[in-house]
């Protein structure tokens, strides 16, 4: 049971809190069939499960609208799911087979959607900055009013390449939201022996980028912050930093000793900010859904997530021919 958790009076309606809540919930079941899939050897490669992390994105896909883009890290499920791509083909990819929005050969943690505007899913850590620049700065040149979500660990905030992109994006105004999910890790290192100040939401007062703190087991908190950025970058006032404080449940990836922390730390930040059981306080308290309701949008969920765990297994491999098609060259 989780502890009871106070918070400041809001205006969402009961309707918008059992969004977040479906929203945050599939996430969570999806990820969790993720890893037992991975268990059962249907997932081979890397697979790094954004469980206890689901506020984040689901806060800041409130606060986004239609047309706006997001580019993150490896730990990418919960960022498609949110911005509405396909539970089926995120999944098949998962498990490498033909209907997996890579056809199968790009795994975890390469899938794209143009039509949803997800950019990636990127192994490489903090090369995804520079990139969402980029989409930003493309999105300037056209005037359109978008803004870019990009995302990245505390950790990748210590890579020189997101000190240029800072520097370009300030210089330039773009329209460009540095996301940090601060997970407190990276790998199995810890903020504190990685990082030199604790506080990286300031790493852009060098350049002239406003910043601020968010309590990312708060999904509404996360929200109310990404509405500020992004009404920031659409007047035209340049990037906005936002570093969202979070915790990752399980280990950095499916491979993970677990030895850099303890279980009751683990355990202690699930029962206690939990940012879903959170929702379903929220949501009981204010009489918007009662307890067997939600159950009911469980079983839903449960049943969306079977269903693409079945189409994962079901979809054949991809064919020999396809080794040479998609190549850039
Ligand atoms: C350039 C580069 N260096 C090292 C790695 C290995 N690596 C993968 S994830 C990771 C830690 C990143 O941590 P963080 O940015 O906090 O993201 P999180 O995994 O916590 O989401 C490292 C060092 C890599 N993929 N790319
Ligand atoms: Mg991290």
């Amino acid at each position: 049971m989780a502890a009871k958790r106070t918070t400041k009076k809001t205006n969402v309606s009961g309707d918008e809190l059992k969004q977040y809540y479906y929203d945050m919930l599939m996430i969570r079941r999806f990820e969790e069939k993720a890893g037992q899939l991975y268990g059962m050897g249907l997932i081979g490669g890397f697979c790094h499960l954004y469980i206890g992390q689901e506020a984040v994105v689901v806060g800041l896909e409130a606060a986004a609208e239609e047309g706006d883009k997001r580019v993150t890290s490896y730990r990418d499920h919960g960022h498609m799911l949110a911005c509405g791509m396909d539970p089926n083909g995120v999944m098949a990819e998962l498990t490498g087979r033909e209907g997996g929005y890579s056809k199968g050969k790009g795994g975890s943690m390469h899938m794209f959607s143009k039509e949803k505007h997800f950019y990636g899913g990127h192994g490489i850590v903090a090369a995804q900055v520079p990139i969402g620049a980029g989409l930003a700065f493309a999105d300037k040149y056209k005037d359109n009013g978008r803004v870019t979500f990009t995302y990245f660990g505390d950790g990748a905030a210590n890579q020189g390449q997101v000190y240029e992109t800072f520097n370009m994006a300030a210089l330039w105004d773009l329209p460009v939201i540095f996301v940090i999910e601060n997970n407190q890790y990276a790998m199995g290192t810890a903020q504190k022996r990685s990082t030199s100040t604790p506080d990286i939401y300031t790493r852009g007062t060098a350049f002239g980028i406003p910043g601020e703190a968010v309590d990312g087991m708060d999904v509404l908190a996360v929200k109310d912050a990404g509405e500020r950025a992004v009404a920031h970058c659409r007047k035209g006032k340049g990037p906005y930093i936002l570093e969202v404080k979070t915790y990752r449940y399980r280990g950095h990836s499916m491979s993970d000793p677990a030895k850099y922390r303890t279980r009751e730390e683990v355990q202690k930040m699930r029962e206690e900010r939990d940012a879903i059981d959170h929702v379903r306080q929220m949501l009981l308290d204010g009489k918007h859904a009662s307890e067997d309701e939600l159950k009911a949008l469980d079983k839903d969920i449960k049943a969306i997530v079977n269903a693409s765990a079945d189409f994962a297994k079901e979809s054949p491999l991809p064919a020999v021919e396809e080794l040479w098609t998609d190549i850039y060259a």
